[in-house]
């Protein structure tokens, strides 16, 4: 069985980790799969969303800690620059919108991958868990940069050093995630929100994903001067058309995500 499981469903690339057992852990065969399974979506012209989640109890328990004291075991720096590193990074420049669905607990790397995504929706009985200080290690697939950005610096940093398991109400109250559901209805809840996006104007959506990447860094006068230059772009979009004749002509639009 495949540790990643991928299908497309009309225009959304499901993506689902599977290695329950080890609650989705990454292992090498893993990471690289997942970014294989990400640029198929990024060249897809039919995926115009993907959707995000884990296997059975859990989302992501991040790195497979039993691999690495396996003999032949990869080094440190390749985990990072070979494994997490190229996956958030594809998260975060893939032209396309991300749901991550986070179904059960998400802890050090697969808590990361999860909070770098476009909208992030959890089950009522999901949880965040920053593992990494428990065996001394540091936060990483990006979570430095993301957390304080998402929840303030004092908050990002606490559960950082403490590793306090960090419950989807709460999730949902600091600003970590956008939204949570009850278990019952949360599979069906978060795949609405993909099918939504992926009905949606697709280049607009990510011009938009461009902007927001830009923002962590820049001035106000800069972040103008990026959003003059991708409404540029967006206003040469087929749908942006679509969207204003639909609207004056007071019909639903049809969006290609051309
Ligand atoms: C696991 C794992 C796991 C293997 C649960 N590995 N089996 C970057 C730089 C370089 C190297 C290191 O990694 C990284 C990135 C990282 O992600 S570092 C952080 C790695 N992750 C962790 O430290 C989390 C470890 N796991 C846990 O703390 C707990 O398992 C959590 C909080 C995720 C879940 O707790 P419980 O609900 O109590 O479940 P459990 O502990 O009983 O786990 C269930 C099974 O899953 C169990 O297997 P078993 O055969 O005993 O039933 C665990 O061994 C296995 N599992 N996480 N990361």
């Amino acid at each position: 069985m495949s540790s990643i499981l991928f299908e497309i469903k009309n225009s959304v690339a499901v993506i689902t980790l599977n290695r329950p057992e080890k609650f989705n852990a990454f292992n090498a065969e893993m990471a690289l799969l997942f970014q294989k399974v990400l640029d198929d979506c990024a060249s897809d012209k039919n995926v115009r969303c993907i959707y995000l989640t884990g296997n059975g109890k859990a989302f992501c328990a991040g790195q497979d800690l039993s691999e690495l004291t396996k003999e032949n075991a990869p080094g440190f720096d390749k985990i990072l620059s070979e494994y997490y590193n190229p996956i958030v990074t594809r998260i975060r420049n893939i032209e396309k919108p991300i749901v991550c669905a986070v179904n059960g607990v998400a802890a050090g790397a697969g808590a990361n991958i999860a909070l770098c995504c476009d909208v992030v929706v959890a089950s009522s009985s999901a949880f965040f868990i920053q593992a990494f200080s428990k065996i001394g290690l540091i936060p990483d697939s990006g979570g430095t940069f993301i957390l304080p950005r998402l929840i303030g610096f004092q908050k990002a940093s606490a559960i950082m050093m403490l590793g306090d398991k960090i419950n989807a109400s709460d999730a949902e109250k600091m600003g970590l995630i956008y939204k949570i559901f009850s278990d019952e209805t949360f599979a069906e809840e978060a795949l609405k929100i993909a099918i939504t996006l992926s009905q949606m104007p697709t280049k607009g959506l990510a011009l938009t994903k461009q902007a927001l990447n830009k923002s962590f860094n820049n001035s106000f006068e800069d972040q103008l001067k990026i959003e003059d230059e991708l409404q540029f772009k967006a206003a040469h979009t087929v749908d942006y058309s679509e969207g204003v004749k639909a609207f004056l002509e007071k019909r639903t639009p049809v969006f290609k995500g051309e």
